[in-house]
């Protein structure tokens, strides 16, 4: 459905090219230091000097199996800290036999069924030594029960394990959309976790508030940050409703924030990050010094990465570390330069440990705590940030809070809002991407990708699972599954009865299940502005002749050229598919935008049944091999084989010849204007009329 809404903060900070001591004046916290309230300068006092941030790449795919064999290899390379990366089908609670998985088990990572493959993906790594972080937030409570029954058998108790789980369900409604069940039922799981950590976790941090995402999908720095700190208040306020009192749990609350091109702004965002959540903290009540600490990790982005001209990822990426450390993060992800084409293989994963190992080890930059500090630049941007950040969420309060938000529909226009005027500024070539709209390379070099062969992942795991559904004992877990399902629809904690229930190898598809008895699945409704990208792009010559090349076919069809975005599988990243429909429904097409998580089967019937000519598949996590395919031999059986079929994303190119041969009329890659997407879209629906 597409909605307009016009413009309501200025997300800019534009510099001023000398700042002097008048700037800072009124700002009260230059003389802070580190270690001490309120934070701005760092959490602790020394920093770096006594500990260098955490080494801590995010990685997982394919079978527990190969992952373990990564990990065990990354961390005698340097590597420092796990974070696990899991596929699809485990964040969304299915099982890897399930159908509506088919393309996404073992891609864009790890597949996790039980017990038994959280087991074998930590074989031979003390969990009592080496923290570990899982992006989780779905499938969160099987997947934790998982962890917590391998650790326990392999003889580490719950409190002993350090580490991270991601457990932030709020910006999976506004930008991820791993969610699985609605929002209420989600809080209580995020707190029920909170609960069960804060009385036998007391060294994990079960809940990383996550900004990264929202800036993946559109979100400038401001907003990512206002947004971010916004879900911790909910997510606090949540846990004292539940009758946690706040020193129990604030102090292993964590955050995660991505870095960005804009160096300074990055830097400024999580120096006004420790500040803000301080203050936040004391307004509710928080009396021990660790629970007014902010501590995060951080991502360089991976949306800044170019496919074209790819080496020029590694500069970005350093520079984006760079800043990271600036602001003093406490654990940091280095993305690899080949990851805007596919997973990183052996060779960029290392050069992107080595980013953050030449910073730690070659630079005297671990040496000075907070070295922006007294920079009348950087404590005036620090402050303008807070109060920017402040303003938007005394309007977000303003509104009811963060639930009545998200639930309006608010933060996510927001942020698309954002995201479809960066890509109009691209387009145009405002905003300059070195080796893209700029300063191209004659002559690109397809690179090497990692290929996971997802069929024989695939059946791998539902070998596995077919074995744990052989040997344990089925009356023992449909008791626990009751159980489970009981708790649901009463008081219990939800995690200590999902630990009952993988202990006995339950697996995370029926847990997930046996929840979803109570709460049934969550489907948002699409939705992309309008009237953005085109208002910016108006002025533009190749715009102006684009549309007006709609127009005419317009009129010789009775109609606007209609297309279907679709989404298949679990591959929920859908920034490019939103600003491709409002793009392209500026330009003049009939745009329906669907559901997320379709089958191939279904795209068929939603592009048949609104009489679409075209259906443009936007694919991000490399399930196009399979449902590709799978869409084609539909619209085949369907008979509806004169819909053309364009896939757009992120698609090795070396993928290209096999996708035309599937009968794919053409392909988008990263990088590719949306204008020039409108013309060749064009050209072939007035093919497709003349044929
Ligand atoms: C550190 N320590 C010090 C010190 N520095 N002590 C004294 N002086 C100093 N200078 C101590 C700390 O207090 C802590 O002790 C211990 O050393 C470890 O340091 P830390 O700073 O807590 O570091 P770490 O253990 O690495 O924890 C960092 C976070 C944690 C707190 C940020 O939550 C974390 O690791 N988060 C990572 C999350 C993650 O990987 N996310 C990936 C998301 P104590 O332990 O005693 O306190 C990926 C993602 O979503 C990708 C996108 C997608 O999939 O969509």
């Amino acid at each position: 459905m597409p909605v307009e809404e016009s413009p309501r903060y200025h997300y800019d900070f534009p510099l001023k090219a000398v700042y002097s001591r008048e700037d800072i004046t009124s700002f009260p916290y230059v003389d802070a230091l580190p270690g001490m309230p309120p934070y701005i300068r760092g959490p602790n006092a020394t920093m770096y000097t006594v500990k260098p941030w955490t080494i801590r790449q995010y990685a997982g795919f394919s079978t527990s199996q190969e992952s373990n064999a990564f990990y065990r290899k990354a961390l005698a390379g340097g590597m420092q800290g796990i974070s696990v990366a899991f596929d699809l089908a485990t964040h969304r609670g299915y099982d890897s036999d399930h159908p509506r998985v088919e393309g996404d088990v073992g891609k864009a990572g790890v597949a996790i069924d039980s017990a038994e493959d959280m087991k074998a993906l930590f074989e031979g790594i003390p969990l009592d030594q080496v923290s570990v972080s899982m992006t989780m937030n779905g499938a969160v409570l099987p997947v934790m029960a998982a962890y917590i029954v391998a650790a326990e058998e392999s003889g580490v108790a719950p409190e002993q394990l350090k580490g991270t789980l991601q457990n932030d369900i709020l910006k999976e409604f506004m930008v991820r959309n791993t969610y699985i069940y609605p929002p209420a039922p989600s809080m209580r799981i995020v707190t029920d976790i909170l609960a069960y950590a804060a009385e036998r976790m007391p060294k994990f941090n079960a809940l990383s508030i996550s900004g990264y995402h929202m800036q993946e999908a559109g979100a400038p720095d401001v907003l990512e940050l206002a947004l971010t700190l916004a879900n911790g208040k909910a997510y606090v306020q949540a846990a004292l409703d539940r009758g946690l009192k706040i020193d129990e749990f604030a102090g292993r609350l964590s955050f995660f924030f991505g870095m960005g091109m804009q160096f300074y702004a990055n830097i400024a965002k999580l120096r006004a990050a420790r500040l803000l959540w301080c203050q936040i903290m004391q307004s509710f009540g928080a009396a021990k010094p660790n629970s007014l600490l902010l501590r995060t990790h951080c991502q360089t982005s991976g949306w800044s990465l170019t496919e074209q001209d790819p080496l020029n990822n590694v500069v970005r990426t350093t520079i984006e570390a760079m800043a990271a450390v600036f602001g003093g993060t406490q654990s940091l992800h280095t993305n690899a330069f080949d990851e805007a084409m596919g997973l990183p293989t052996d060779n960029s994963a290392r050069l992107a440990r080595n980013t953050q190992l030449i910073l730690q080890e070659e630079t005297a930059i671990c040496d000075v705590a907070d070295p922006w500090a007294g920079s009348y630049m950087m404590e005036t941007l620090t402050m303008e940030m807070a109060e920017g950040a402040r303003n938007i969420m005394n309007d977000i309060s303003a509104m009811g809070g963060m639930l009545v938000a998200l639930e309006s529909g608010w933060v996510k226009r927001q942020i698309e809002h954002c995201s479809a005027i960066t890509q109009a500024q691209i387009d145009s070539g405002r905003k300059v991407i070195v080796g893209v709209n700029k300063y191209q390379l004659p002559g690109e070099r397809p690179l090497e990708v990692r290929f996971i062969d997802n069929s024989k992942v695939r059946a791998q795991q539902i070998t596995r699972l077919a074995s744990l559904r052989r040997q344990r004992n089925d009356t023992q877990v449909a008791h626990a599954l009751a159980a489970l399902t009981r708790c649901a629809g009463s008081d219990g904690n939800l995690l200590a009865a999902a630990v009952d229930a993988m202990r006995l190898r339950a697996t995370v598809g029926e847990v997930t299940a046996a929840l979803e008895q109570v709460w049934g699945r969550y489907q948002a409704e699409p939705q992309f502005v309008t009237h953005v990208y085109g208002e910016e792009l108006r002025h533009d010559p190749q715009w102006q002749r684009v549309t007006a090349q709609i127009g005419a076919l317009t009129r010789r069809l009775g109609q606007r050229p209609k297309l279907l975005i679709a989404k298949m599988g679990q591959d929920g990243h859908d920034r490019g598919a939103k600003v491709v429909a409002a793009g392209l429904h500026d330009m003049g097409f009939d745009v329906v935008l669907g559901a997320l998580f379709q089958t191939p089967e279904e795209v068929v019937q939603q592009a048949g049944a609104s009489h679409c000519h075209a259906i443009g598949v936007s694919s991000l996590v490399a399930g196009h091999k399979t449902l590709v395919p799978a869409l084609m031999t539909a619209l085949a059986a369907a008979g509806k084989e004169e819909i053309t079929v364009f896939v757009g994303g992120v698609l090795p190119v070396a993928d290209y010849p096999f996708l035309f041969d599937c009968g794919v009329a053409d392909i988008f890659g990263p990088g590719t204007t949306l204008l020039t997407c409108a013309d060749r879209i064009l050209e072939h629906i007035e093919r497709q009329q003349v044929s």
